[in-house]
């Protein structure tokens, strides 16, 4: 296991984003009066959102329910959460909790990228699967409770057993998601060889996590809250998106071009198959 860092804003802000390594960042507030859970409910408890349900680690596979967040809280305060673990992950606050999102602090500017979006995780003893993101840098602005996250560089990439063309791991997708590094060693032997670096990352803390680093995200017994902060690289989106400045790191070049497929040919198409489908409704509803 490597050992953990902490660094100031100004130092990784003159650092190469592209090839920084994680690190827990000093200088940036999460908030200037940290929330707590009840907070959450009072402000914002009657909104419906979709909660995750996640069986046997599948993070991505799981199932959606729109839940009043009220309800999904008095759900995971009650026994401790088990498979089907129930998540309230990865939703934008500025879409679905527009007045928390005021509250929380503007995105500190990142050298070279781009601020995207921030997304809500709110949870109970469950496990995010191994993945890495593929647009820049991110920051886990940690606002209650602890996260153990723990990261792999993109040299780990052979050991984690990536799934082909998508940027997550197999390994813990058949844990049964306990509290623990639970995976089977017979079919993923190379696992346990990966090198990683462990954070617990406390109410009141930044995690640094640099574009293309593996990490899976633990949470503990008590509820965590945080808002994650996503960054892309400023070139993409632009002409360079066909000659990248720098090519990703080897074993996630399909993934990039997975993405600009996506972005260039699948979903225009998708987009104006739909719009044509609207159409047609609209039409057929005005005859
Ligand atoms: O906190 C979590 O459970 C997941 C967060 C995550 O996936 C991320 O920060 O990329």
């Amino acid at each position: 296991m490597t050992e953990s860092r902490t660094i100031s804003y100004e130092e990784l802000l003159a650092s190469d984003l592209s090839t920084a390594e994680p690190a827990l960042v000093t200088g940036i507030d999460v908030l200037s009066d940290l929330w707590s859970p009840q907070h959450i409910v009072d402000e914002v408890g009657d909104s419906e959102v979709p909660i995750v349900y996640i069986r046997k680690g599948d993070y991505v596979g799981g199932e959606r329910k729109l839940r009043k967040v009220r309800d999904y809280y008095n759900e995971i305060i009650g026994d401790m959460p088990s498979d089907p673990f129930p998540y309230l992950a990865e939703l934008s606050y500025d879409e679905h909790f527009p007045s928390l999102a005021q509250q929380l602090v503007d995105p500190p500017p990142l050298k070279g990228e781009r601020f995207g979006q921030r997304v809500m995780y709110f949870g109970r003893g469950v496990h995010s699967q191994i993945h890495f993101h593929t647009g820049g840098s991110a920051m886990l602005f940690c606002i209650h409770g602890t996260k153990v996250v723990r990261l792999f560089g993109p040299d780990q990439t052979d050991k984690l057993y990536k799934v082909s063309a998508r940027n997550f791991s197999r390994v813990l997708v058949s844990s049964v998601g306990e509290n623990s590094y639970d995976y089977d060693q017979s079919a993923f032997p190379q696992f346990g060889e990966a090198d990683y670096v462990e954070y617990e990352v406390h109410a009141g803390q930044v995690l640094f996590i640099p574009i293309h680093w593996w990490h899976s995200i633990q949470n503990l017994e008590d509820v965590s809250l945080t808002a994650v902060y996503f960054w892309d690289q400023a070139w993409k989106g632009t002409w360079r998106d066909f000659v990248p400045p720098k090519l990703p790191p080897k074993h996630m070049r399909l993934d990039y071009v997975r993405n600009l497929a996506y972005k260039y040919a699948i979903n225009p198409v998708k987009r104006s198959r739909l719009f044509d489908r609207r159409q047609r409704m609209r039409s057929s509803i005005g005859k």
